[in-house]
């Protein structure tokens, strides 16, 4: 007997994954939930889902209790938003949130087709956001300097770096990627567009005119005025 023949009498069929079906890997379900807060990271989501263009549907958790429940925390463990459910599908984390919509909707060209040249530095700024910038980031707003011998272990290295290598990702061209606007933009110019109004962001020329750009797209528009308003009503009420 072979040794294939033996593995495949030895392993039960019920703990084989059956290989998905074309379909079924390909199936865009269908209801579209955002879970969010309008006071938070949920706004880059917001813009994401704006400049993608499809029906959505939001619901609000206010800070603190609403997103430690129980029905909230089987959505995200993390008990933070945003969120997303996609169908059967969840998305956490802001940025995985932007990429899987740039990709679930195709249609809406907001990331280059895999394959593309272009996918490589799709994915290095969206990484780059998600990684160095944020961290840096928050450490910079909390005050936390990393002493010098421990530069080489931390992922960002030092701040400044961070802050020019960003500098010279964003004064290229008009977006990361060059003429084309995608999910990479949203997410690092939001992170950049937070960084200047927190003040956390040295408001370099580069920054500002990169923020300019892309902040006044009819899609960031639009988020901003949908969760300008949730914040409005809420103050309202209290
Ligand atoms: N890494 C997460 C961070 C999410 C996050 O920190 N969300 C904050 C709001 S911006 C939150 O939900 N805070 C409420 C809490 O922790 O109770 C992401 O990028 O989505």
């Amino acid at each position: 007997m072979s040794q294939f023949a033996i593995l495949r009498t030895v392993r039960k069929p019920d703990n084989i994954r059956k290989p998905e079906s074309k379909t079924a890997a390909t199936m865009i379900p269908g209801t579209l939930t955002f879970y969010t807060n309008p006071a938070s990271r949920g706004q880059i989501v917001r813009w994401m889902l704006e400049e993608v263009g499809t029906p959505y549907q939001t619901v609000l958790l206010d800070s603190g209790m609403a997103m430690k429940a129980p029905e909230y925390l089987a959505i995200n463990p993390m008990g933070k938003v945003p969120a997303i459910r996609h169908g059967q599908i969840v998305v956490t984390e802001t940025a995985a949130i932007c990429a899987y919509l740039a990709d679930a909707f195709p249609e809406a060209r907001l990331a280059p087709a895999p394959g593309s040249s272009l996918r490589g530095p799709y994915y290095r700024w969206l990484f780059f956001a998600a990684g160095p910038f944020e961290a840096a980031s928050s450490n910079r707003a909390l005050g936390f300097v990393v002493p010098a011998d421990r530069e080489k272990m931390i992922g960002y290295g030092t701040y400044d770096r961070v802050v020019d290598v960003l500098e010279h990702a964003v004064s290229q061209d008009a977006y990361l990627l060059g003429d084309v606007f995608t999910a990479a933009d949203v997410y690092l110019g939001a992170q950049i567009g937070l960084a200047l109004w927190f003040g956390t962001l040295e408001k370099r020329p580069a920054f500002v005119d990169y923020w300019s750009r892309i902040s006044n797209r009819k899609a960031a528009i639009r988020a901003r005025q949908i969760d300008d308003a949730l914040l409005a009503k809420k103050a309202a009420q209290s």
